[in-house]
């Protein structure tokens, strides 16, 4: 594989950048693979890479139905944290935050990871209490996350309106300094191109229209829109199209999908130094190295596969992050999209095997899924692997939803839905 360093670089420059390899390959697809994942977001791709580098499965196939990265990894507002409430959920994405710290020395590939901290603000008693159980908690476990004043919060966010008049007063906030954002496309392509150099297969437009299974039950290989495929090892990493899936396979899952926007301004100066959410108000905001502001809304109430949110939703953001920066009253707005978040009733994920033999799934991140990226990739490579879960995603199965034993993290989820 290609290396990248300051010498390629320059080498490069001098020579009109005529010189760089191919990324990864276009390859056709193969009669059949020793694993199959269906999904070509970061978390598809990651899968493929971690198994083929840590478990040595290297004739994997990553069939994605359009270009990689085109699904919620190049959709989403890169907000990465750790601070959620339950043991096993802080176990899971500080498992992430950890992979997210040695995340471009271990690509050799700039994913533009940049630990600004993220700071969720309280407005009214009720969100003081909630988020100090989350410090608290957080901190137990060996997670970062401290409490601020208002005044505090201001000094580490200075275009932050804390003024007694506002309609929700700024309590103080929850800071994870080891929080952050990072650059999505380049973790999709960064992982792309990490599997590729270890043989796998990344086969885009190639649309997954059926699930084969043998007399038994059992995965023997997919019907695609470039023929079928065998293999007895299929792993569903599809977000908002999982349950359409997994229904090929006849399972039905604890899932609603809900379109999720976001919009970006014009770029300006840097202005934002970290990242902002308020859960009660219903906006959060970052600055991307580009310069413009990055600004997500919650979920539509209905559920929908359109790819776009409703207009009043994204209004009633606007409204938000203009009470607490009103110098952005006079920014132009440069254009919203929307994505698929996938939603299980305890705003935790599954990634698990299922009742199918040779079928697994990772399914269910909701609005929150891109922190996970490399903690979730990682897990779901070792349970395809080993036939059976990592101890950090032992608790995030199936069955929780029929035993009850929830991780129920609507809470921390912090973006309304
Ligand atoms: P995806 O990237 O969606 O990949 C799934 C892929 O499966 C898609 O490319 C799709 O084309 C493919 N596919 C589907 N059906 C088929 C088929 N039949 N055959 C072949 N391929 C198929 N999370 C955070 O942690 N922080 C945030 O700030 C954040 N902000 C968000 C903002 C928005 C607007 C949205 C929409 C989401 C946000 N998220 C955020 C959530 C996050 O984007 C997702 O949880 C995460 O990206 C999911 O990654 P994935 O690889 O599982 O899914
Ligand atoms: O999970 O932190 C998050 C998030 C922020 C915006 C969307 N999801």
């Amino acid at each position: 594989m290609q290396r990248f360093s300051a010498f390629a670089l320059i080498r490069q420059a001098l020579n009109g950048q005529k010189g760089w390899d191919r990324q990864w390959r276009d390859p056709e697809p193969k009669p059949a693979y020793d694993a199959i994942i269906v999904g070509g977001g970061a978390h598809g791709l990651g899968t493929a890479y971690y198994l083929a580098r840590e478990h040595g499965i290297r004739n994997v196939a990553v069939l994605e139905k359009g270009w990689i990265g085109g699904g919620n990894t190049g959709r989403n507002t890169t907000i990465i944290r750790s601070n959620y409430l339950f043991d096993e959920s802080a176990a899971l994405y500080d498992h992430a935050l950890k992979l997210w710290e040695r995340m471009s020395q271990d690509l050799n590939y700039n994913v533009m990871f940049s630990q600004r901290g993220v700071l969720m603000l309280a407005h009214n008693v009720h969100d003081e209490q909630v988020f100090k159980r989350h410090v608290h908690s957080n901190r137990l476990n060996g997670v970062d996350n401290e409490w601020l004043s208002a005044a505090e919060a201001k000094a580490f966010c200075p275009p932050l309106n804390i003024a007694p008049g506002m309609r929700y007063p700024v309590l103080g906030a929850a800071l994870q300094r080891r929080a952050g954002t990072a650059r999505h496309d380049a973790v999709a392509w960064g992982y792309a191109r990490a599997a590729d150099a270890l043989g796998v297969d990344i086969i885009q437009n190639c649309e997954v229209t059926g699930i084969d299974r043998d007399a038994a039950g059992k995965v023997t290989g997919v019907q695609t829109s470039r023929g079928a495929i065998r293999t007895n090892r299929l792993g569903i990493v599809a977000a908002g199209n999982t349950s359409v899936l997994m229904a090929m396979a006849g399972q039905r899952m604890p899932l609603e999908s809900y379109p999720l926007q976001a919009l970006v301004s014009e770029p300006v100066k840097p202005i934002v130094p970290c990242v902002i959410m308020s859960n009660t108000i219903h906006a959060y905001i970052s600055q991307s190295d580009k310069g413009e502001l990055v600004i997500g809304a919650g979920t539509d109430a209905y559920i929908s596969y359109s790819q776009r949110g409703a207009m009043h939703i994204s209004a009633h953001t606007l409204e938000a992050i203009c009470e607490l920066f009103p110098m952005f009253r006079r920014m132009r707005m440069l254009r919203n999209w929307g994505g698929i978040v996938d939603v299980t009733p305890d705003r935790s994920p599954i990634i698990a095997k299922t009742e199918v033999s040779g079928l697994y799934v990772n399914c269910g991140w909701g609005t929150g899924g891109f922190k996970a990226t490399p903690g979730s990739a990682h897990l779901f490579a070792w349970t395809l692997a080993k036939d059976e879960p990592h101890r950090i995603n032992a608790p995030f199965n199936l069955g929780r939803f029929q035993s009850g034993r929830l991780i129920d993290e609507a809470a921390a989820a912090a973006v309304a839905h």
